[in-house]
């Protein structure tokens, strides 16, 4: 039989309230060993919650039944008063009385093993969550709603029905014989799946935040300037060549935009080891940034261009020297003059990747997701220069069944129990 399981549901610590949350078969059984009151399906009732018969704390408990909840098992949710003790005393209790601590993320997983939602709104879920501004928190709600789900199952109807009409060809030939050969068009299903791929790197900067590193030339103040744009003393700042080794990483937000700034090493060729390292992290850094912003120094005299292609061109230390070039903005990170028009013009630039979301339906807000869109694409990419050539139907047959896999794991359709457990080991306990 299935194990009901029991998890607190707020954070750990003294807070106004505490919920634990039970779900599985003996839910409501377990629970009433300690509330005396008959379950009334999704009803506040007031309860004393009661341990050796003696009572604990007085709650709110709600009950609901199975299948129309979270889970789709029967659950339970107890309000506690935030008392750290009172809720680890009552966890022991519902542990007891016959309830298992659930592992992470277990309340969701059971809702995708029992066919509530796909692994898709699943992991909406967790990015829903996690989501660092109010554009990642709709992407991540459109995605929870089902609506990539609808989407990949009307496409992979579409490619049922191709890989049908081929494989009827394959197993009766007699049938068809005279015919011309199938022909079949894969134009909106491949736009559709790219357009889906677009969504990515937008929605991970809406729910992760955007990565925007500062690269240049030793000593042309990038630390000093990722100082003066977070406001505090994160990098160290010499007049010594070579003092930044490592990248620095600092969060700030601009106007409930998570934004990550990262100071790189000064990238130059250097003998020394440590800073060699150094510079082949600035140009990862870099090369992984959303927004790459390369700083200039105003007083040298040579204004080198980067071999990276920059977002974005700076020009500081305009307090010593104040010259025009052309397509940078001009700062000082000493003064703090142009600081605010950067972060401006850096919360412009996230915010019109952004922006393409709002009007996207369907869009892949996990790795995972990208990974067997993009999958999916190289397969129908295959099939059609397969028929292009005009080799046997037998080969495509192949490419658009891998096709349809790819679809059947980015929703859950199948999948592996190792594939839940790294889902799943993400989330919250409790969720
Ligand atoms: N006058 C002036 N000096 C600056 C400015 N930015 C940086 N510096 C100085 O330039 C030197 C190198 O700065 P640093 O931030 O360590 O440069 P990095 O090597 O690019 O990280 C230090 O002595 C800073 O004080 C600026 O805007 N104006
Ligand atoms: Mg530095």
């Amino acid at each position: 039989m299935v194990d009901t399981i029991v998890a607190l549901s707020t954070p750990p610590g003294r807070s106004a309230i505490g919920v634990v949350r039970l779900s599985g078969p003996q839910a409501f059984e377990i629970v009433r060993k300690h509330i005396r009151k008959s379950p009334k399906n999704r009803y506040a009732l007031h309860a004393n919650f009661e341990v050796d018969e003696k009572l604990l704390d007085d709650v709110i408990v709600i009950f609901y039944e199975a299948p129309g909840t979270y889970s789709g098992e029967d659950m339970v949710e107890i309000f506690f008063h935030g008392s750290p003790l009172i809720l680890s005393t009552a966890l022991r209790a519902l542990e007891k009385s016959g309830a298992r601590f659930a592992e992470k993320g277990e309340f969701t997983k059971r809702a995708f093993l029992n066919g509530k939602i796909d692994l898709t709104e699943a992991e909406a879920v967790e990015k829903l969550i996690d989501s660092s501004s109010l554009s990642g928190i709709d992407s991540a709600r459109k995605v929870m709603k089902g609506n990539l789900k609808r989407k990949v199952e009307k496409i992979r109807e579409k490619l049922l029905r191709i890989s049908a009409e081929i494989e009827v060809r394959i197993d009766y030939p007699e049938e068809f014989e005279g015919e011309e050969e199938y022909d079949f068009d894969l134009t909106d299903i491949l736009d559709d799946l790219e357009a889906m791929l677009k969504t990515y790197d937008p929605a991970k900067e809406a729910i992760d935040g955007i990565k925007v590193a500062l690269f240049g030339l030793t000593n042309v103040g990038k630390s000093s300037l990722l100082n003066a744009i977070v406001g505090e003393d994160r990098a160290i700042v010499t007049p010594i060549a070579g003092t930044t080794r490592d990248t620095v990483e600092a969060e700030i937000f601009v106007n409930g935009l998570k934004v990550r700034m990262i100071d790189t090493a000064g990238i130059r060729k250097t003998d020394d080891e440590i800073e060699k390292i150094g510079v082949k992290r600035a140009i990862d850094a870099v090369e992984n940034a959303d927004i790459k912003v390369y700083v200039l120094d105003a007083t040298t005299s040579q204004i080198e261009l980067p071999e990276i292609e920059p977002d974005l061109i700076v020009l500081n230390k305009t307090d010593l020297m104040d010259r025009e070039v052309e397509n940078t903005i001009k700062v000082s990170a000493k003064t703090g003059y142009g600081i605010e028009s950067l972060k401006s013009k850096i919360e412009e630039m996230a915010r019109s990747d952004i922006e393409k979301l709002d009007s996207s339906d369907s869009i892949l807000i996990a790795e995972r997701q990208y990974d067997t869109v993009w999958q999916c694409v190289q397969e129908l990419k295959e099939a059609l220069l397969v028929k292009s050539k005009g080799y046997s139907i037998d080969l495509i047959s192949v490419n658009i069944r891998k096709a349809i896999e790819n679809l059947d794991l980015l929703t859950g359709n199948i999948y592996v129990d190792d594939l839940l457990d790294r889902i799943f080991s993400n989330f919250c306990v409790g969720k």
